[in-house]
């Protein structure tokens, strides 16, 4: 870790006693690292609020969808194909008859990470889609 800066911080006991209770449940060691972790993800969405030509990202975009939905399949395939320089892997698990899940992750630049994930989610036929966007991570401390 670089250089600590502490500070200090005025809050409702009430809403530091729950978010005590939540850092708790979930295993974290102390509430600096949860808070620590609250502002990164802060900046991560601030990062995809406006996603840029340039700044480097990654994703995972995970769907659920019905392999006998006309040419869905086809079509997921080729726009993975057609936007291979973004795929980086794509793992495939069959659910049962009517389900398959995929979930395909994605590096490149933001702009392009996002329109691609969003192209693989509206896809009709998709039952369900979920992209967790993220960042490569050198600039977050
Ligand atoms: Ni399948």
């Amino acid at each position: 870790m670089s250089e600590l800066e502490r500070f200090t911080i005025s809050i409702d006991r009430r809403l530091l006693e729950q978010f005590d209770d939540l850092n708790s449940q979930c295993g974290y060691a102390n509430r600096s690292e949860a808070i620590r972790d609250l502002i990164r993800d802060r900046l991560v969405t601030e990062h995809w609020r406006a996603p840029s030509d340039e700044a480097r990202a990654a994703a995972t975009v995970t769907i659920v969808y019905d392999p006998h939905t006309s040419d869905l399949s086809e079509k997921l395939t080729h726009l993975q194909h057609s936007q291979g320089d973004l795929v980086v892997s794509t793992l495939h698990v069959h659910l049962g008859g009517q389900s398959c899940l995929e979930t395909v992750v994605l590096r490149g630049t933001a702009k392009e990470v996002k329109q691609l994930a969003d192209r693989m989610i509206a896809l009709k036929g998709v039952k369900h889609g979920k992209a967790v966007l993220t960042v490569e991570g050198e600039d977050l401390p």
